[in-house]
């Protein structure tokens, strides 16, 4: 819109100057230790890439005669071969089959990382003359004893021809054995294979010189919510660095840890605990009971029926609530000080407020009662949250409220409400926010903020294939703007949790890719990063403000309506040709209209663009405009104004 800003954008030059940073870091480490040098394959020796090229652990080609670590999963005979090739003249031959499992294994345990998402590929013929088959890529995994099998690519293999197979393999709990092998779905033919390889994208390294959200934001600790898959390179190392708490994604979600009756599984949220406990982080134990990931076992009656509102059936669920809480929580104990005991119970489409998920359908509100109470006995350190979506929306929120005020009578021991926080960068607005606090605060809970994510889009017909600056810089002001607000209620707010690491980790990421976190997907702070922890953004840190000065003043003001006057002037030694001023309005006041400038709203932020006869801004020079607004219940000057993105300061 502006052909040119004198002011520059200080926060946009940071940020190339940390690509420049990271640029050369990333040489030095590809110079000095060169990425997956120290794994070992049994063909070969790994190819020591550059960062960013992928790094290969396997490598197997056949062309010394040997079976290269390749051996057979039992009683077939696996031997290296010349009689075809895929490329170069040897290959692998599989004889002797007799099941249609019987096929070549190579061990690769000790060359995998836990986390790392491996690439896997191989090419696989059929001995001539015989029919065609599926022919599959595999995984088998040995923990405690227990094998299990993975498949990871398929493709149909017609005799004589050479087929490849791909997929994707990710460790993340440790094994006895992890190997790979090929089998066929029907036939036990001979085959051969070649080329096998398994490959790695290395993680860019996280900038460790920048500040550490645990230090920069005191008024609560700041966590992510994980998965045993984060805890790994360069996420692990920005959840070591920034993160004071961390909450279990999915790992300790009912269908995680207790999928068949009475068979518990704790690999998952083990890893993400022990995390935790290692870096000195408490944890956030999501959830144990919701209406959701909850297998159908649960509501299953003694006949193996779908279970119907009967007392039996009520005294069944309930049986089932308890053991579970017992179980799950008393792994626990003393370890996870703070449980969303029940999670998203509420629909304020119902004339009572509640969802009607199994849960409330056969147990009414006592599944909510005996949660918290058994919740309670089993850790009575523990505090034990409700936890809801879109509780800014006001009938939810009352609703939740209403919920909330009644168990808390019947002496129920709710210690706080948790807030997901999934909004995107214009909604909602910091007032309805805080009212949302307000709502809960005379309650006398505990409050946090539980899976907080800025999604760039509005709405649902959107989609970037990049997310674009404007969006970024709008998701930074939430971002901001509610860190702010959050600070503000720190006497209540006991933590504040983002539901991802990286932008790549984000459940938002579906059909079209959002980008809502802290961190990009190479793992670089955002400027909703720098919005968060610097108080001088969106300037430099700092770097001093200045180059403009912004006087506002309410010149007039009546019930619901005020009318404000706003001068800029530059004080850089530079003229401005084309200036936007921006603030946040902090209690809901919005433009209705203006004067000498174009001004805009946005939920909170409020832009004001030059009138097409005032876009000059000489060096030393003063443009003033005028605006109608409206009030409710107070009128707050704007804490801080933007010229063309920088800040000034106010007078
Ligand atoms: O982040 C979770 C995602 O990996 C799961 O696929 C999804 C399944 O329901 O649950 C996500 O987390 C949800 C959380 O448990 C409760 N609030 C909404 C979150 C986003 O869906």
């Amino acid at each position: 819109m502006h052909a040119t800003h004198a002011f520059p954008r200080l926060a946009r030059r940071r940020s190339a100057l940390w690509l420049t940073v990271c640029a050369l870091v990333v040489a030095a480490v590809a110079l000095a230790a060169p990425s997956g040098a120290t794994a070992t394959t049994p063909a070969a020796a790994p190819t020591a890439a550059a960062a960013q090229e992928p790094v290969t652990v396997v490598a197997s080609d056949f062309e010394d005669g040997t079976t290269q670590g390749w051996s057979a999963r039992g009683g077939e005979t696996v031997a290296a071969s010349t009689e075809v090739a895929h490329g170069g003249t040897g290959s692998l031959a599989v004889t002797g089959r007799t099941g249609t499992w019987q096929g070549p294994a190579l061990s690769v345990g000790d060359l995998l990382t836990l986390g790392t998402s491996y690439d896997v590929s191989v090419w696989v013929r059929l001995a001539d003359g015989t029919a065609g088959d599926t022919v599959r890529l595999s995984a088998e995994r040995h923990v405690d004893g227990q094998a299990s099998y993975h498949t990871l690519g398929s493709a149909q293999a017609t005799a004589g021809g050479w087929v490849e197979l791909t997929g994707e393999y990710t460790p993340t709990a440790a094994a006895e054995y992890v190997g790979l092998y090929v089998e066929t779905a029907s036939v036990t033919a001979d085959f051969f294979v070649d080329d096998a390889l398994v490959s790695y994208q290395p993680d860019p390294p996280i900038q460790t010189d920048i500040p550490s959200l645990r230090d920069a934001v005191t008024g609560f600790p700041v966590g992510a919510g994980v998965e045993p898959s984060h805890l790994y390179g360069s996420r692990g190392d920005l959840l070591a660095k920034h993160y004071e708490s961390l909450t279990t994604g999915n790992a300790l979600k009912w269908d995680a840890t207790q999928p068949t009756e009475g068979t518990f599984r704790f690999t998952d949220a083990d890893a993400i605990v022990d995390f935790a406990t290692e870096h000195g982080m408490a944890v956030r134990g999501h959830t144990l009971v919701w209406h959701n990931q909850t297998p159908s076992w649960v509501f299953t009656d003694a006949n193996g029926d779908p279970m119907t509102p009967t007392a039996e059936n009520k005294a069944l669920l309930l049986d089932r609530l308890e053991t579970h809480i017992r179980t799950v929580m008393g792994e626990y104990a003393g370890r996870v000080e703070v449980w969303d005991v029940v999670n998203e119970v509420i629909d304020e489409s119902q004339s009572d407020g509640m969802r009607r998920s199994p849960w409330f359908q056969i147990a009414g509100l006592d599944y909510i009662r005996t949660a918290f109470r058994v919740a309670h006995e089993v850790d009575p350190d523990a505090r034990l949250f409700i936890n809801d979506y879109n509780t800014n929306v006001p009938a939810k929120r009352d609703a939740l409220f209403d919920l909330v005020s009644q168990l808390r009578a019947e002496g129920v021991p709710i210690h706080g409400v948790g807030h997901q926080m999934h909004v995107n960068v214009e909604w909602p607005s910091v007032a309805e926010t805080e009212t949302m606090l307000q709502t809960f605060a005379p309650l006398g809970l505990e409050q946090q903020i539980t899976e907080m994510d800025v999604s760039i889009y509005t709405s649902s017909g959107e989609s970037f294939p990049t997310p674009p600056e404007e969006r970024l810089r709008a998701q930074a002001e939430q971002y901001r703007a509610m860190f702010q607000l959050f600070d503000r209620y720190a006497d209540q707010i006991t933590s504040v949790t983002l539901w991802g690491v990286t932008d790549t980790d984000s459940w938002l990421n579906g059909s079209r890719a959002d980008a809502p976190l802290l961190f990009d997907r190479e793992f670089q702070a955002k400027e909703a990063f720098w919005a968060v922890v610097d108080p001088d953004w969106p300037n430099g840190p700092g770097e001093p403000t200045g180059d403009c000065a912004v006087r506002y003043q309410v010149v007039g003001s009546w019930s619901g309506g005020f009318e404000g006057r706003v001068t800029v002037t530059n004080t850089s030694a530079e003229p401005v040709d084309g200036w936007s001023l921006r603030w946040t309005f902090g209690a809901g006041q919005r433009v209705t209209q203006g004067w000498n400038a174009e001004l805009s709203q946005s939920v909170d932020v409020v832009t004001a663009e030059n009138a097409s006869w005032n876009g000059q801004l000489a060096a030393g020079g003063s443009r003033a405009f005028g605006f109608l607004a409206s009030w409710t219940d107070a009128n707050p000057a704007p804490e801080t104004f933007t010229l063309n993105g920088v800040s000034c300061t106010t007078a």
